[in-house]
């Protein structure tokens, strides 16, 4: 069949709002220029996260009113932990408010100054979290990641020559920690092959470095590994996504992605000795250990998404939704990180703008222009996410200049994408009128969120 279906029908709906060109003009200045700032009312499809954004389905509702609310030892934080310890095999099973409170308690245990983490490519609250504790945070992306348009199976996957040679440079004693991220969001959402995990395993094994995932996509990364590697194809994506996990010491994840919720996320390990320190901590930030800074309703609903994630009948809508909107813009040239990924599609606003030089963040200019022309708010992932600046003051820019469509699951049907290609064709039209734009306040950290813009 060529016509692959939503796998679900709507009970409960939500007006879109829309607005004029001339009224988001304005809007978006006194946003100052920052699609962040923006209030949603003003958006008519947003495309600016997949995180918490999701519809939640019939059977999870019905979770969040059967929840309890018992601040200890709830029965759904057993529901929960039952779950995600079938789903991942590891012993602790620790409930945050989101993915970021996990990364911090990780990395306030194992980060600190002189200390070296690496990754196939840190998503930016977990570089945020290690560069807080002091530490550094290192990517070794494969050249193949690095390459927008090269169309490749898994361009998620981490160079491991390169990790064995900064291992043999800084020392392994200094490294605590790999952590790989499942599908690489900051790469185009691209996924890491189950071969490349097992020997980044084992690498950090033979040196006594723990490996990790960042498992937010863990599902949608595991059903490209059983569409794409060989010798997978039969296997079900739980069994895949229990092998991933049973390479691991243990994992991070924020639910509000593949566990289908709005909020809610877990830290995962199996070291009795950390674990222990690791729910000290829970307790001064988040909460008690058996419902870590979450309702029971909200520990309801994640047990049930992880459930429902694994199903391949979604996953493959899922990936199929974003894959048709790829089609339809590579017909017409629009650059994008080819293949499309698990959750979102990646405009290159380094191609698609070419004469607006990175310090001036082709990627807000491509992310405004869509806002403005069609109401559409995606997320720049480029010189304002990830830029830096040099010892003299000069900016240094990341490799690639993205601007990231990612799809809320289960959220938008087909028309709301076609409009969304609509848009994208209008403004690829037009491509030689945008300008670019300079920042007129940025914080020190994770300066995207809050950034002021002023157009050039
Ligand atoms: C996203 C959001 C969150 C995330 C992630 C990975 C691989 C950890 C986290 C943190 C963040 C975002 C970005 C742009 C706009 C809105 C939101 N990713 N690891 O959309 O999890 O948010 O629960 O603390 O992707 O990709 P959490």
């Amino acid at each position: 069949m060529a016509t692959i279906i939503e796998p679900f029908r709507i009970k409960s709906v939500e007006p879109l709002h829309f607005t004029t060109p001339s009224e988001r003009k304005e809007i978006l200045q006194k946003a100052k220029n920052n699609l962040f700032l923006v209030e949603s009312d003003h958006v008519l499809i947003d495309l600016l996260t997949d995180s918490g954004t999701s519809a939640m389905s019939a059977r999870q509702w019905a979770g969040m009113m059967v929840g309890d609310e018992s601040y200890a030892g709830s029965p759904s934080f057993y529901r929960f932990r039952n779950t995600v310890q079938k789903i991942t095999g590891f012993t602790h099973i620790i409930p945050t408010h989101q993915g970021r409170a996990a990364e911090k308690i990780l990395f306030t245990l194992y980060g600190g100054k002189g200390k070296h983490f690496v990754s196939n490519t840190f998503f930016d609250t977990t570089r945020g979290n290690i560069e807080y504790s002091g530490a550094e945070a290192w990517d070794f992306l494969t050249e193949e990641g690095k390459q927008p348009h090269l169309k490749a199976d898994f361009k998620g996957n981490l160079d491991i020559p390169a990790l064995e040679k900064f291992i043999a440079e800084k020392g392994a004693e200094n490294i605590p920690m790999c952590v790989m991220t499942i599908t690489n969001n900051s790469g185009g959402g691209q996924p890491v092959s189950l071969q490349n995990m097992k020997e980044t395993a084992a690498l950090c094994k033979k040196h006594g470095i723990l490996f990790f995932i960042d498992a937010c996509r863990f599902a949608e990364n595991a059903y490209f590994i059983k569409l794409r590697e060989k010798g997978q194809e039969n296997r079900s994506v739980a069994e895949i996504a229990r092998e991933i996990f049973s390479l691991a010491d243990g994992c991070t994840m924020s639910a509000k992605k593949d566990a289908l919720v709005n909020i809610g996320g877990f830290l995962a390990m199996n070291d009795d000795e950390i674990a222990r320190e690791a729910k000290n901590l829970l307790i001064i930030t988040e909460g008690f250990p058996t419902y870590g800074g979450l309702a029971g309703r909200d520990l309801e609903a994640m047990a049930q998404g992880l459930e429902e994630v694994l199903d391949e009948e979604y996953l493959k809508y899922r990936l199929r939704s974003i894959e048709y909107m790829g089609e339809k813009l590579e017909k017409v040239g629009v650059p994008m990180i080819q293949p499309t990924g698990g959750h979102a599609l990646y405009l290159d606003a380094k191609a698609f703008l070419p004469h607006i030089p990175p310090h001036e963040f082709p990627g807000v200019a491509l992310a405004n222009a869509l806002y403005l022309e069609g109401g559409i708010r995606g997320v720049e992932i480029g010189s304002l996410m990830f830029g830096k600046y040099n010892e003299q003051g000069q900016p240094i820019a990341p490799p690639m200049e993205l601007v990231r469509l990612a799809i809320p699951r289960r959220v938008y049907t087909q028309s709301h994408i076609d409009y969304v290609c609509e848009i994208i064709l209008e403004v690829f039209a037009k491509r030689n009128t945008y300008k670019g734009y300079k920042i007129s306040y940025e914080a020190p950290l994770l300066r995207h969120f809050t950034a002021e813009l002023e157009a050039l």
